[in-house]
């Protein structure tokens, strides 16, 4: 009977391993000594976190009122109920439908391109620069904000979780094409994979590359770029960055792509060697010259309008990846408290044309979607100016 007992044991554990999809319940307990998942850094982020506001006097409020009590949390899309889900989309929908915030980009049909025509007005500004981290915080704050303030979203900005689904994106319940997706795979396409790394990686198609065809935006019209898709067979056709170019919206969901997102390459730059500066930390992220990390692999993991360096803003999913891009440096934040409000880099993309570094007083210039708030304001999520999140 023991023995009987055992052996159903390994097998529901063999069943729930070859499932790859152990119930929460089931997770292991995290290990903040030698962490080396994902969820060993966030309790490790949350650990030293709480340990800094251990520090402060007794008494004393956090900072400008911001606790890790009262702070908004981020949470990955699968933790969301499938209700939450679709609050969210519902709140998407309608940034589509409302108009442009102004009339400076005459391309920009609505809330949701203005979003995309400000990043391809500033790609080159804001990638390989002292400021990408920031700028991007600041970014999806402000998509956050104008969910909840213009479309009545009363929830965070989830995240994509990277380190699940990596072998098997179409499952994933970001991109599984469900009514609580961000849309799925794109119809099939023929072509020959797509070049990231400034050329250097070839990565083999998916099964996609054409019109995402199921989920919540099928129906949706993207309407600037694309300008470099990485993506063979799909090629630029204005003569402008921010021409008029209205189209569906392409995925070529990419698992050579997601294989990127290893544990190994996640302890690089949150423990590693790449962890040491932020110098360091946002290289390795966004990967050094002609090759690929894991900022890049959510892009070419999308792949289509995903992998454009100037307009993967036009596949919603970009800003659960971008929120996860977030996440990772909360946390190196987190575990280098002495260091986390560094920065390091120019202010041209890879300093080309060479240009002065930048400094914390840079403004981050985003159009109309904001204030243009000092890099020194995106530095504390946890500073209530403006910023007051956590991830979960
Ligand atoms: C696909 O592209 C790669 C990289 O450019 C190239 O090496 C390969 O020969 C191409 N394959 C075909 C069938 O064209
Ligand atoms: C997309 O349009 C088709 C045809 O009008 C319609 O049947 C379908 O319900 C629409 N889907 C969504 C998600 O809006
Ligand atoms: C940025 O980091 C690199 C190496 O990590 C270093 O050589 C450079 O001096 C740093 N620049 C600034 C402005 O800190
Ligand atoms: C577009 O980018 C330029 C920098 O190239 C910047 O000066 C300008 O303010 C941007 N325009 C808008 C409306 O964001
Ligand atoms: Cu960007």
């Amino acid at each position: 009977m023991r023995f009987l007992t055992s052996v159903t044991s390994v097998l529901a554990l063999a069943s729930g391993l070859a499932l790859g999809a152990p119930s929460p319940s089931k997770k292991p307990k995290p290990n903040t000594k030698h962490p080396k998942t994902i969820d060993d850094f966030q309790a490790l982020a949350i650990q030293s976190l709480r340990e800094a506001e251990a520090r402060k006097p007794k008494g004393e409020p956090g900072k400008n009122g911001c606790t890790l009590k009262n702070a908004r949390v981020r949470r990955d899309w699968e933790a969301l109920s499938k209700p939450e889900r679709k609050e969210y989309i519902r709140a998407v929908n309608c940034l589509w439908d409302l108009p442009a915030a102004d009339t400076t980009f005459s391309a920009a049909q609505n809330y949701f391109d203005e979003f995309v025509a400000i990043h391809i007005n500033l790609t080159d500004f804001i990638h390989g620069t002292g400021n990408f981290l920031t700028w991007h915080r600041y970014l999806m704050h402000l998509w956050e904000e104008t969910l909840r303030n213009d479309c009545g979203y009363k929830g965070a900005l989830p995240y994509w979780n990277w380190f699940k689904y990596q072998d098997n994106l179409k499952a994933s319940p970001l991109f599984d094409g469900s009514d609580t997706s961000m849309g799925g795979d794109g119809e099939y396409f023929a072509h020959n994979g797509s070049i990231a790394g400034a050329g250097q990686v070839w990565l083999p198609s998916g099964e996609g590359g054409g019109c995402v065809k199921s989920g919540p935006f099928v129906n949706r019209t993207i309407n600037m770029g694309p300008i470099r898709p990485a993506m063979q067979g799909y090629e630029p056709v204005m003569t402008n960055q921010l021409d008029y170019n209205p189209r569906c919206q392409r995925r070529d969901l990419t698992n050579a792509a997601s294989a990127y997102f290893t544990n190994k390459n996640l302890w690089e730059v949150l423990l590693g060697p790449h962890s040491i500066s932020i110098g360091h930390f946002q290289d390795e992220l966004q990967g050094p010259y002609g090759t690929l990390r894991m900022h890049g692999a959510g892009h070419y993991a999308m792949g289509g309008d995903g992998s454009d360096v100037f307009s993967s803003l036009n596949d919603p999913a970009f800003y659960q990846h971008h929120a996860m891009v977030d996440r990772l440096y909360w946390i190196w934040q987190a575990l280098h408290p002495q260091i986390a409000d560094t920065i390091n880099g120019t202010r041209t993309f890879r300093n080309q044309p060479p240009s002065p570094d930048a400094t914390v007083d840079d403004p981050l210039d985003v159009g109309v979607l904001g204030e243009h708030l000092p890099i020194k304001s995106m530095l504390d999520t946890l500073g209530n100016d403006p910023l007051c999140y956590i991830y979960a």
